[in-house]
């Protein structure tokens, strides 16, 4: 969150996106999608993810993205080769989705497309590992990544996100070898903070990891649909 120069109007900022936020949510319910929120900083390999994840799970499950870039649309051009509707959403000057850039994303969809018949929307937050985790939009579960690159000290210099998180992807792990970074300290790190979380380390390079992730996804949809129903 960026400093204000009152407290009541961060208040006013974030009750108001969580009103959003619920809106979302309510029409995720109705037509029976879920929703992950994919948050990270810039170049940690949210895109790449979803490439893997549609290239394997698009004949399966029908998937949606939200593709939020400040200003260009080079990652919703990457994930549309992949046949599954891509609505982009330029933020601006914004470091973040807020839940009524996401009302405009869903409200399209439902205007393109029947949206009882999607499964799944992955929005694809703006790259930055502070703000994204403090604007709620409607998601089921939120996905954060970390690289291996970035260090196993930023759970513990940018805790919200890593606080927030449903699940937490180690990604890059082909390239640890390279460097001093170490999983199991991330891992402890991660966990020191946020007990529950799940975390998978995985390389979309190598594909080590995928699999356990597309399971994760697999039950997370069987688990909203239980609890909607
Ligand atoms: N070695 C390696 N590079 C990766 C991996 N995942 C992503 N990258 C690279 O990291 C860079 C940023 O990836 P991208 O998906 O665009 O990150 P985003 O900014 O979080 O969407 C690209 O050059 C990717 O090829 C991985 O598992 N291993
Ligand atoms: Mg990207
Ligand atoms: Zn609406
Ligand atoms: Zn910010």
């Amino acid at each position: 969150m960026h400093q204000t120069f009152d407290a009541a109007l961060e208040i006013n900022l974030l009750h108001a996106n969580q009103q959003g936020a619920d809106h979302n949510r309510e029409h995720f319910d109705q037509w029976g999608i879920t929703c992950f929120n994919i948050m990270s900083s810039p170049g940690a390999g949210k895109t790449v993810l979803l490439e893997k994840t549609l290239s394997h799970l698009s004949q399966e499950l029908k998937i949606a993205v939200i593709e939020g870039d400040m200003t260009t649309e080079l990652d919703a051009d990457r994930l549309r080769l992949y046949g599954v509707p891509v609505i982009a959403i330029n933020t601006g000057r914004s470091c973040h989705l807020d839940s009524k850039m996401v009302a405009g994303g869903i409200h399209q969809l439902a205007h393109q497309y029947n949206p009882s018949e999607f499964d799944l929307v992955l929005v694809e937050n703006v790259g930055n590992l502070v703000c994204p985790a403090e604007f709620e939009v409607g998601e089921h579960a939120k996905i954060a990544l970390l690289s291996v690159t970035e260090g196993e000290d930023k759970p513990l210099k940018y805790p919200i996100m890593f606080q927030q998180a449903d699940c937490l992807l180690i990604t890059k792990i082909d390239l640890a070898p390279y460097l001093d970074t170490d999983i199991e300290r991330i891992k402890n790190n991660v966990r020191q903070m946020n007990p529950h979380v799940t975390i998978i380390p995985i390389s979309a390079k190598t594909g080590e990891g995928l699999n356990v992730w597309f399971d994760w996804v697999r039950a997370q949809i069987h688990q909203s649909l239980v609890i909607s129903h």
